[in-house]
């Protein structure tokens, strides 16, 4: 039977390579929408987790894991071969960032790799992996096409951003509109039916390299707008104005302004990594991405402007950095979220050590904290407070006390703007 026919009557079987915050949605949506659905991951205990019908995904209940994997909808195996059962299969593994800051394909060729192993004519292959514009044609397609089958004619090949956006309550794996980009039309098609059957909104695109450009803009696009609202923040800061009521104020516009805060600095798995993805191809067409660069710049300079914004307020008490009690509230990259992926607190954390501070901190989805020389368990907040010299707000969890800090401790430096606007003469703001 054609893909087509299966993909609409939801005979395809399909294979998700990679279940980690995005694989493992899609594949619990497609199991749910009634196809028959194999998760394939190295790490064993997430297979195991899946086959015995346990979430490790917070967007993800454990009861739709279960229930789907009872209806025999859904099993996970780190059985590369079983690849070859698949009449669909997407690629949804980690694309880092090298040291050297270089693209880090590798999880990508290994995945690629053990599809080429399994190709049959049919299959439709799709890449959700966030990477440079040409990656599907110039990587994934040759690789594939070594076995003698050609993409787009024996086999279907296409490029589909992940926009997960974890912990969005509002934007979920089924609302997120999905672009899709095929080698050809019938592979642009084919993917445009696989995901219309359980997401409402389909952007089919031109080409792969329009479908993996579409993703870079998207996150380059914050990044560089987080860029700027940290330079205008050092800006303010040497004139003295408050730049988080500048923000607001320019919020009130109705139209043509997008509202972005400055913080301590760039964290998460995609928007400190994407760009440089970008800036990376680009330059080896010998164009030179001057914003990417310079907003990395800039953004990488957010930490060392907290810890010298620790040392104004230690020094308003007349104390030094050096030997002093240093309390951090928030350690996840972002509020109201466990992951610690380019957390910009570690590297507020690191300077302050460096400088002599005493430090402890409190973040209640981040229990421990192994990192460098630093290795601490999170402080209950209510226990915080003995004896600090200043509490440091790097990540506004919902759940902190804010009202408390200015009399809890003799000095807060607040980088996110969670005491609002308050007057305290011992707070601190960016
Ligand atoms: N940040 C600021 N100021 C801002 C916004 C963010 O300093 O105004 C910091 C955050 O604290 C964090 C980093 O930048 O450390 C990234 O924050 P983010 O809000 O971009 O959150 P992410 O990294 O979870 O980005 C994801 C992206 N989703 C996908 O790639 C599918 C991004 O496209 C989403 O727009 C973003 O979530 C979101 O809106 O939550």
């Amino acid at each position: 039977m054609e893909l087509k026919e299966k993909i609409r009557n939801k005979q395809a079987r399909i294979g998700i390579i990679g279940l980690g915050y995005v694989g493992l949605p899609l594949a619990v949506e497609f199991a749910k929408a009634g196809f028959e659905v194999t998760g394939f991951d190295v790490d064993v205990a997430k297979v195991d987790s899946i086959n015995h019908g346990h979430s490790y995904i917070g967007d993800v209940p454990s009861e739709d894991v279960s229930c789907t994997v009872k209806a025999g909808k859904l099993k996970a195996t780190d059985d590369m071969s079983k690849l070859h059962d698949m009449d669909a299969i997407d690629i949804c593994v980690p694309t880092p960032l090298r040291k050297t800051r270089d693209p880090d394909l590798s999880y990508v060729v290994l995945a690629v790799d053990a599809v080429r192993a399994r190709l049959k004519p049919g299959q439709l292959v799709i890449l959700e992996s966030t990477t440079y514009p040409g990656t599907t044609d110039e990587v994934v397609q040759p690789a594939l096409e070594e076995g003698g089958l050609k993409a787009g004619k024996d086999f279907y090949l296409a490029f589909s951003p992940e926009r997960v956006d974890p912990g969005n309550p509002t934007y979920t794996t089924k609302t997120i509109p999905k672009v899709v980009g095929g080698v050809n039309e019938i592979s642009t098609d084919l993917a445009r039916d696989l995901y219309g059957s359980i997401i409402g909104t389909i952007i089919p695109v031109s080409s792969t390299q329009v479908a993996e450009m579409v993703k870079l803009l998207e996150n380059t696009f914050r990044a560089v707008n987080i860029g700027l609202v940290n330079e205008i923040a050092l800006m303010s800061h040497r004139m003295n104005i408050d730049v988080w009521e500048v923000i607001d104020a320019a919020s009130t516009k109705p139209f043509g302004f997008m509202p972005f805060y400055p913080g301590p600095g760039l964290g998460g798995h995609c928007i400190p990594i994407d760009p440089f993805y970008l800036s990376w191809k680009a330059r080896q067409n010998g164009f030179e991405c001057r914003f990417i660069e310079l907003a990395g710049h800039i953004n990488g300079s957010m930490p060392a402007f907290v810890v010298e914004r620790v040392g104004e307020a230690l020094n308003s008490q007349k104390k030094a950095v050096n030997g002093s009690r240093i309390h951090i509230f928030g350690v996840a990259y972002k509020k109201d979220v466990s992951d610690m992926r380019e957390s910009p607190a570690l590297d507020v954390m690191e300077l302050l050590h460096r400088r002599g501070a005493v430090l402890s901190y409190t973040d209640p989805f981040v229990p421990t904290l192994d990192h460098g020389d630093l290795s601490m368990k999170s402080v209950p907040e209510a226990e915080a407070g003995k004896g600090i010299d200043c509490a440091v707000i790097c990540t506004n969890h919902k759940v902190f006390d804010y009202a408390a800090m200015p009399k809890h401790f003799p000095l807060v430096v607040d980088t996110r703007n969670a005491l609002k606007n308050s007057d305290a003469d011992n707070v601190f703001r960016l």
